[in-house]
């Protein structure tokens, strides 16, 4: 059997595990069997990196990771991955910010991560590759001769050609992701996008089933949603609830007032004002639910050094100021935010406890609170899930109310319905959604694409082709 090696910007280093343990680490559990690799940025930044991994083992599995310069962090993490790439796929051109040299440094971080990776290659290892901050990944790898077969899965959306014209580069940055055997996405919007920009900007057509050749290579691009351990998060949900801190969340809800919970990175994309928003219109609106629901927002620090965080964190400590000081009964505050991380087991119990889970992001990817949020309800008493239509879950969890997450009227409304639902309708849509959550697991998701990356066959890269690269 092939060995697996995962590649990704952040390796969650089992040593430095915090209470976000989790993300993709739980998404692959599945696949990481031991004697697989994973390799990627150890998270460190050093005057002097080396391109020799510093390697450490758990559980069988080594984790191999190399340090960033500040110059490699700045040009290639913070400006041109998340300060170009993620405000693009998230449809933000307003946000985006290209400069060459950072574009530049996006490069070279591929490059020698390429260069690193390559002597711990064994001839059959099976490469799998994640995220947008490592597109040209698999061209690096091709450049250095390395002919293994390489899959690489987008958390993101991917845009359609008008957008990602906007990008300088882009022609070249889509050119090196056809350097990958298996391309995996969410959503089939997000696929159909991938292959008009295909199409539009390097002129090559797939056929119905998403295979395209480009430069002799056949490139297969797939549809794969990602998922969570149902089983898993539904029992650590149910211990979770027993737990001191639920009980105390129980505590603070007295008489029957009903919680509302939101879940998210602070992050533009999450959609948290107009949430906010929709929250104080439902306030506006319905005035017999002041002191009848309270709102919970978990919203952890993340990519503090670019300023489009830190202006949207002020903007949301006003917001939440300003509907506090509006709302606020000596005896009720409607709206608790913290900017915290919470453990998993204990967001899992939180969730159990809300009548509400309000998801309402402007763009995601995938969304994997939507789907914790339906594991965790008490089958006899479930809440209500509140989904933004631009999240890739609404694919799957069309049982939610679904709403439009710029229309903050639509929020509120949706708000004031899942707190009328009556016991039945709430049962009938969750186990609609429990089927479907139940389904696309993270062990579905990981089967799926390493099937598709297996059947691959491995393809020499002609010398010649090394030029054209
Ligand atoms: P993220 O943007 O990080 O991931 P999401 O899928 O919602 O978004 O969350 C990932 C995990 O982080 C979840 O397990 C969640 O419980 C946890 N998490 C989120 N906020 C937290 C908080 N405040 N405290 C503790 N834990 C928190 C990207 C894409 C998504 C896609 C995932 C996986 O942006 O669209 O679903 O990758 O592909």
């Amino acid at each position: 059997m092939s060995r697996l090696v995962v590649v990704s910007n952040r390796v969650p280093l089992p040593s430095e595990r915090g209470p976000r343990a989790g993300g993709l680490a739980v998404a692959l559990s599945d696949a990481l069997q031991p004697g697989s690799l994973w390799f990627g940025w150890s998270g460190r930044r050093t005057g002097t990196p080396s391109t020799t991994p510093h390697t450490q083992q758990a559980e069988g599995i080594a984790y191999a990771t190399i340090d960033l310069s500040e110059h490699d962090y700045r040009t290639f993490y913070v400006n041109f991955a998340n300060g170009a790439l993620w405000p693009l796929l998230h449809f933000r051109l307003g946000l985006l910010n290209y400069r060459s040299e950072d574009y530049e440094g996006y490069r070279a971080v591929n490059r020698r991560f390429a260069q690193a990776l390559k002597p711990l290659l064994r001839p059959d290892d099976l490469i799998w590759v994640h995220d947008y901050h490592l597109f040209p990944f698999a061209e690096a790898l091709r450049l250095l001769g390395v002919s293994n077969r390489i899959g690489f899965f987008l958390h993101t959306p991917f845009v359609p050609p008008a957008l990602l014209h906007a990008l300088p580069r882009a022609e070249e940055l889509l050119r090196a992701m056809c350097a990958y055997d298996v391309i995996g996405f969410h959503t089939r919007t997000y696929r159909q996008a991938f292959l008009e920009c295909v199409t539009d900007l390097l002129g090559v057509r797939a056929d119905n089933d998403g295979r395209f050749v480009h430069r002799g290579r056949p490139v297969n691009v797939i549809v794969d949603p990602i998922g969570i351990d149902a089983d898993s998060f539904a029992a650590g949900a149910t211990d979770a609830a027993q737990g001191m801190e639920v009980r105390l969340l129980r505590e603070s809800l007295p008489s029957g007032r009903s919680l509302a919970i939101g879940v998210d990175r602070l992050d533009y994309s999450k959609g948290l004002v107009n949430r906010f928003e929709g929250y104080a219109r439902l306030l506006g609106k319905h005035s017999e639910h002041r002191r009848q629901v309270s709102f919970l927002q978990v919203a952890v620090r993340s990519r503090e050094d670019l300023g489009d965080y830190q202006r949207l964190r002020r903007e949301l400590d006003r917001i939440v100021g300003d509907i506090n000081g509006r709302f606020s009964e000596f005896d009720w505050v409607p709206l608790r935010y913290m900017t915290r991380a919470v453990r998993r087991t204990t967001l899992a119990g939180f969730y159990r406890v809300a009548r509400l889970g309000v998801v309402t992001p402007l763009r995601d990817g995938m969304n994997l609170v939507a789907k914790e949020y339906v594991a965790a309800q008490d089958p006899a008493d479930p809440g209500v899930l509140i989904l933004s239509r631009f999240a890739g879950a609404a694919d799957e969890l069309g049982a939610a109310l679904i709403v439009n997450p710029f229309d903050v009227d639509e929020i509120a409304d949706a708000m004031h319905a899942g707190l009328a639902m009556g016991l039945a309708e709430r049962q009938e849509r969750w186990r609609a959604l429990r089927e479907q959550v139940w389904y696309s697991t993270a062990a579905r998701y990981c089967q799926l694409f390493l099937s598709h990356l297996e059947e691959y066959e491995a393809q020499p890269t002609p010398r010649r082709l090394h030029a054209a690269w």
